[in-house]
C-alpha cells in the first residue's frame, strides 16, 4: 500500500477517518489487482454480479436502489461564501452551515465499512493540464468506476507529495453498518440526508448519501465541471460539458470540433458517429467534458479529462451508435440494466432480442410484462448507465492523450426542437457564437408537455447544473475568452437534428448522416463555399450541404431550413424571459445580441 508523505494531505485523510469512523482505511493504487479484488468481494457480497464470462469478458452488473437512480439536481449545492456567487442556476447554503449540517450526517457514518482513498488524476497524469485529487469513498463500487473513468495511481501521490497540490472530494454512501448489521445490496441514504456540496473557493467537494453516478463519483462532474469551471474562470481557461472530435478530410486534414448539447440530444453518439461522407472519418476524444485552454500560437487547445465512458444505456444500438457497443464488449460496468438468463447484459431498444432475465430492480423479467397500472415494465432504468474504458472506442483518436490536446476549429451548439430551428446555422461572428450558447434550448418531453403553455427549456451551453458560479458571470467569462482568442477563436454553429413535420415525421435522419452537417462546416471553415445571410445567421447554399443518396425531398429540405421569422421572435420572446433572471450579471453583449437579433427579424 502506497501511502503519501504529504503532510497537508495525511492531515486531511486523519481528519476524514476520526470523522467517519470506518473499520479500515485503504490507500488505492488503481491496478488490476485492486480492480480484480474489489469485484470479487462484491460478487461474494452479492452487491455485483458477474457477466458471462464467454458472452461479457470480465464485465459485471450492478442495480441500484431504486431510490438511487440519478443525478439529485435538487440536493446539489454550491456553497460559495456570498450567495450572490452562486446564482440563480444553483442551490446555495452558507459554507459554514453546510459543512456544520453534513459534519453531523459524517459522524460514524462509515462504521463497519472500510474507507478507501483514491489517488486520481483528471487528465493524463502529470500533464499540465491536468488536475491531481483524491477521492474518499466508502463505496467499493465507486472505487471500480473510477479506475475507469479516471486515472487512478500511485503517481498521483507521488505528485501531490511533490506539488502539495490536491483537489479534495469526500464521499460517503452514508449508511454505516452497526455491530453485526448485515450490509444491502445498494448502501445510501434517503433523499433529505442526501448532499451534494461544492465549496468552490476551496476547491472542495463534500458528497453524502447517494452511491450513484455524478453523485458519487465525484471526478466527473463534481470536479472536472462544477469546481474545474469556477477554477477556469479565475485562471483563464474553460471546463465545459462538451465532447471533442477529430473529422478527418479524404486528403488527411484534420479539424477538431467541440459540441455541447443538453442530456437527451445524442451526445456520446455524435462524438463516435460513422461518417457517411466518403473518404471523411471521425475519431473521438471524448463525449462529455472538454478542459480548454489557449496554447502558444493563441488557438484554444482542448482534453478530454476522463479517461471511461459512463453512457447512458438504453437506446445504444448498431444503428444508433455501433462504436459505443463495441466499447463494451468486455471489461465493463453496467448499473441498472437487464441481466439476461443467460448472462449478459439488455436493455430496451439494444436492437437484440432478449427473451427474459433479472430486471433493474433485480426481478424475474420479460419483455412486454405489465404491471398492475397496466403500464409496460421496462428491463432497464431509463438512466442505466456502461461504464468502459474510453481506450476500447474501435474510433479512439490517437491523441486522446495528448497533453497539449487539440486545437479547436469549430463550436457547436443546439437542442432538442421539433419546429423553428433550422438544421444548422452559423454565427456571424465569436459574440453571436456565444449568444447562440447561451440560448441554447429544448422543448420539454412529451410527459412534461403543458399544451396550454408550451415554454422552452433553456440550457446555457447544455452547463445548467453544472455551472459551479453565477451564470451570468460565465456567460461574461466566455467573451473574455472570446477576446483572449479574438481571431483565433473557433466558428460556432447551432444544430438541431429533431425537427419533425407537422405530422410528426422525422426532417432529417440524423445519426451518421449527420457528418454531412459537419462537413458542411469545415467547408465553411475553409472558406470552400459561401452562405447566405439570414436574420438568424449564416445558412448553407441549396446544393452546398450534399444531400446525395439521402431520401430527403427539396420541399424537405426547404422546410428543414425553413426560419420562421413569428416562431423565431416567440423563441425570443422566451429567451428574454429566461435571461432576466440573471438580473445585472447578465453581459450587456448578450443583451446587445438579442437586441440585434431582433432587428433583423424584423
Ligand atoms: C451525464 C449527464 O451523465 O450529463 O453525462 O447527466
Ligand atoms: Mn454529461
Amino acid at each position: 500500500m502506497i501511502v503519501s508523505k504529504n503532510a497537508k494531505l495525511l492531515a486531511w485523510v486523519k481528519s476524514v477517518e476520526d470523522m467517519c469512523t470506518p473499520d479500515q482505511v485503504v490507500w488505492c493504487d488503481g491496478s488490476t489487482e485492486e480492480y480484480d479484488r474489489l469485484m470479487g468481494e462484491m460478487v461474494a457480497s452479492g452487491m455485483a454480479i458477474k457477466l458471462n464470462e464467454v458472452k461479457r469478458p470480465n464485465s459485471f452488473a450492478f442495480n441500484s436502489d431504486p431510490s438511487d437512480v440519478a443525478r439529485v439536481e435538487n440536493r446539489t449545492y454550491i456553497a460559495s461564501l456570498k450567495e450572490e456567487d452562486a446564482g440563480p442556476t444553483n442551490n446555495w447554503i452558507d459554507p459554514a452551515e453546510l459543512k456544520a449540517t453534513m459534519s453531523e450526517l459524517y459522524k460514524g457514518c462509515m462504521k463497519g465499512r472500510t474507507m478507501y482513498v483514491i489517488p486520481f488524476s483528471m487528465g493524463p497524469v502529470g500533464s499540465p493540464i491536468a488536475k491531481n485529487a483524491i477521492e474518499i469513498s466508502d463505496s467499493p463500487y465507486v472505487v471500480v468506476n473510477m479506475h475507469i473513468m479516471t486515472r487512478v495511481s500511485p503517481k498521483v501521490i507521488e505528485l501531490i507529495d511533490k506539488t502539495d497540490e490536491f483537489i479534495p472530494c469526500l464521499h460517503s454512501v452514508g449508511a454505516p453498518l452497526e455491530e453485526g448489521q448485515a450490509d444491502c445490496r445498494w448502501p445510501c441514504a434517503p433523499i433529505e440526508k442526501k448532499y451534494i456540496a461544492h465549496f468552490p473557493e476551496e476547491n472542495l467537494i463534500w458528497s453524502f448519501g447517494s452511491g450513484y453516478g455524478g453523485n458519487a463519483l465525484l471526478g466527473k462532474k463534481c470536479l472536472a465541471l462544477r469546481i474545474a469551471s469556477a477554477m477556469a474562470a479565475r485562471e483563464g481557461w474553460m471546463a465545459e460539458h462538451m465532447l471533442i472530435l477529430r473529422f478527418t478530410n479524404p486528403e488527411g486534414k484534420q479539424y477538431h470540433i467541440a459540441a455541447a448539447f443538453p442530456s437527451a440530444c445524442g451526445k456520446t453518439n455524435l462524438a463516435m458517429l460513422q461518417s457517411t461522407v466518403p473518404g471523411w472519418k471521425v475519431e473521438t476524444i471524448g463525449d462529455d467534458i472538454a478542459w480548454m485552454k489557449p496554447g502558444p500560437d493563441g488557438r484554444l487547445y482542448a482534453i478530454n479529462p476522463e479517461a471511461g465512458f459512463f453512457g447512458v444505456a438504453p437506446g445504444t444500438s448498431e444503428s444508433s451508435n455501433p462504436m459505443a457497443l463495441a466499447s463494451i464488449t468486455e471489461n465493463a460496468i453496467f448499473t441498472n440494466c437487464v441481466v439476461t438468463d443467460d448472462g449478459n447484459i439488455w436493455w430496451e431498444d439494444m436492437g437484440v432480442e432478449c427473451t427474459g432475465g433479472t430486471d433493474w430492480k433485480n426481478q424475474p423479467w420479460k419483455p412486454g410484462m405489465v404491471g398492475t397500472d397496466g403500464k409496460e415494465i421496462k428491463g432497464a432504468h431509463p438512466n442505466s448507465r456502461f461504464t468502459a474504458p474510453a481506450a476500447q472506442c474501435p474510433v479512439i483518436c490517437e491523441a486522446w492523450e495528448d497533453p497539449a490536446g487539440v486545437p479547436i476549429d469549430i463550436f457547436v451548439f443546439g437542442g432538442k426542437r421539433t419546429n423553428t430551428m433550422p438544421l444548422v446555422h452559423e454565427a456571424y461572428d465569436f459574440e453571436q457564437g456565444i449568444y447562440m450558447g447561451a440560448t441554447a434550448s429544448s422543448e420539454p418531453t412529451a410527459a412534461a408537455l403543458d399544451l396550454g403553455n408550451v415554454k422552452l427549456r433553456f440550457d446555457p451551453f447544455a452547463m445548467t447544473p453544472f455551472i459551479g458560479y453565477h451564470a451570468g458571470d460565465y456567460m461574461q467569462h466566455w467573451f473574455d475568452m472570446g477576446a483572449t482568442l479574438g481571431d483565433k477563436a473557433p466558428r460556432c454553429f447551432y444544430v438541431n437534428w429533431f425537427r419533425k413535420t407537422d405530422d410528426g415525421k422525422w426532417l432529417w435522419p440524423g445519426f451518421g448522416e449527420n457528418s454531412r452537417v459537419l462537413k458542411w462546416m469545415c467547408d465553411r471553415v475553409d472558406g470552400k463555399v459561401d452562405a447566405r445571410e439570414t436574420p438568424i445567421g449564416l445558412m448553407p447554399i441549396d446544393g452546398d450541404l450534399s444531400l446525395e443518396g439521402l431520401d430527403v425531398s427539396a420541399e424537405e429540405w426547404a422546410e428543414l431550413m425553413k426560419v420562421d421569422a413569428d416562431l423565431f421572435r416567440g423563441t425570443l420572446a422566451d429567451a428574454k424571459e429566461y435571461l432576466a433572471k440573471f438580473g445585472d450579471k447578465l453581459p450587456a453583449k448578450i443583451t446587445e445580441q438579442l437586441n440585434a437579433l431582433e432587428a433583423r427579424l424584423g
